[in-house]
C-alpha cells in the first residue's frame, strides 16, 4: 500500500470509528450534545427526577418511601432522587442536574418558599414541567410551575389553637395567663409560616396569653432537644409547648422529663404537636402529648396521579389540599394507630 492509500484507508477507518462512537452514544441514550450518557435509558420509562429537602423527621423518612414506592419502575418511572439534607443550595443544583439529564418531570419539595425564580425559570425554558409538593414556593410567575400538592398548613393550625381554647376553657382557665414556648421548623417553610401564623393570631385575640420564647428547632429532634434544655434552665416557667412537628416534641419531651417536668394530659405542660406520626400517636394515647395535628406525608400516589394526567394531555389543578383531622388521647387506641400507614 502506498503512502497515499494508507492515508485514504486510515482516513475510513477514523469515519468508522465516528460512526460507531455516535451509534453508541445515541443508543446510550445521550439525547443532548455535551452531556455525558448516566446510563441506558428506557424509552418506556417516564423519568422523574425528584429533589427531596432531606431527612430530618419521621414525616419526611414516610414522605420519601411513598415517593419512591410510586415511582417505581414496575409503574412505569425511573425516578432520580436527591437528598437535599436541609439544604436550598443542594436543592438548585440537583434541579440543574435534573435539567441536564433532560428527565420528563421535576417533582420538587422546597425548602422554603423564596428563592425558586432563576431555576425554575430554566425548566421551564428547557420545557421541563415542575411539580411542587408539600410546602409551596413564592415566585413572581406562577407558571413555572405546573401544579402543587399538599397540606393546609394554616388549617392545621387553627385545629391546634381551636383545640387550645375549647381545652383551658373546659379547665375553667381561658382567662387566665397562659405560657406558651414555641418551637417552630425551618424558617421561610410554609409548614412553619402557616403554622406560626395561626398560634400568633390566636395570642392577638387572647389577652392573656403569651409566647414566653419562639425556638428555631429546624424540625429536628436533636435541635429541639438542645434548645429546650437550655432555655428550662433559665428556670422560666411555661404552660404550653407549641411544636410544629412531632420530632422537635419528641426532643422537648426528653428535655422536660430530664428536668423532671411532667407533660401531657396528667402533666405541667401541655404538648401540642403536628405531624402525628405512628410514635408521637403512641406518646399521645400514653397521655404525653396532648394533641397530635395530623400532617399527612403519603403524597407519592397523589404526584403520579398529577403526572397521568400531564401524560394524558389534561390540565392538573394548579392547587390541591388533602384532608386531614388531629388526634387527641381520648379518641386514640392501638388498633388505630396499627391500621395507619405512618
Ligand atoms: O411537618 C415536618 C417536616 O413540610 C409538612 O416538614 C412538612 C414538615 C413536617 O420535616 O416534620
Amino acid at each position: 500500500m502506498n503512502k497515499t492509500a494508507r492515508r485514504r484507508s486510515s482516513h475510513i477507518v477514523f469515519i468508522l470509528q465516528i460512526l460507531i462512537l455516535s451509534v453508541c452514544l445515541f443508543t446510550a441514550g445521550c439525547g443532548r450534545q455535551g452531556v455525558p450518557a448516566q446510563s441506558v435509558r428506557d424509552e418506556k420509562l417516564i423519568r422523574v427526577g425528584f429533589s427531596q429537602v432531606g431527612s430530618e423527621s419521621d414525616w419526611r423518612m414516610a414522605n420519601t418511601a411513598s415517593m419512591i414506592d410510586a415511582f417505581s419502575e414496575k409503574n412505569g418511572y425511573e425516578l432520580i432522587y436527591d437528598n437535599a439534607k436541609q439544604r436550598q443550595e443542594n436543592q438548585l443544583l440537583a434541579i440543574r442536574n435534573f435539567i441536564q439529564q433532560d428527565v420528563d418531570y421535576i417533582v420538587l419539595a422546597p425548602i422554603a418558599e423564596s428563592g425558586w425564580d432563576d431555576v425554575l425559570q430554566e425548566a421551564k425554558e428547557a420545557g421541563i414541567p415542575v411539580i411542587i409538593v408539600d410546602r409551596q414556593i413564592a415566585v413572581k410567575d406562577d407558571s413555572l410551575y405546573t401544579s402543587w400538592v399538599g397540606s393546609n398548613f394554616l388549617a392545621e393550625g387553627q385545629r391546634a389553637v381551636r383545640w387550645l381554647e375549647g381545652t383551658i376553657q373546659q379547665q375553667g382557665r381561658l382567662n387566665r395567663p397562659l405560657r406558651i414556648l414555641h418551637i417552630q421548623g425551618t424558617d421561610g417553610a410554609t409548614a412553619q409560616i402557616q403554622r406560626t401564623k395561626a398560634l400568633d393570631d390566636a395570642v392577638r385575640t387572647h389577652p392573656g396569653w403569651t409566647i414566653v420564647s419562639k425556638l428555631k428547632g429546624e424540625y429536628t429532634e436533636a435541635k429541639a432537644y438542645e434548645l429546650v434544655r437550655d432555655f428550662l434552665e433559665t428556670g422560666e416557667k411555661i404552660d404550653v409547648i407549641y411544636s410544629e412537628n412531632d420530632n422537635m416534641s419528641f426532643g422537648a419531651i426528653r428535655a422536660l422529663e430530664e428536668a423532671g417536668i411532667c407533660c401531657g394530659k396528667d402533666g405541667d405542660v401541655m404538648i401540642i404537636s403536628f405531624d402525628a406520626v405512628r410514635e408521637a400517636l403512641e406518646l399521645c394515647l400514653q397521655g404525653k402529648i396532648d394533641i397530635c395535628v395530623e400532617c399527612n406525608p403519603l403524597h407519592g400516589p397523589r404526584v403520579a396521579a398529577l403526572i397521568s394526567q400531564l401524560e394524558a394531555g389534561e390540565t392538573p389543578a394548579k392547587l390541591t389540599y388533602v384532608d386531614e383531622t388531629f388526634f387527641s388521647s381520648g379518641v386514640l387506641s392501638e388498633e388505630l394507630i396499627k391500621e395507619r400507614e405512618y
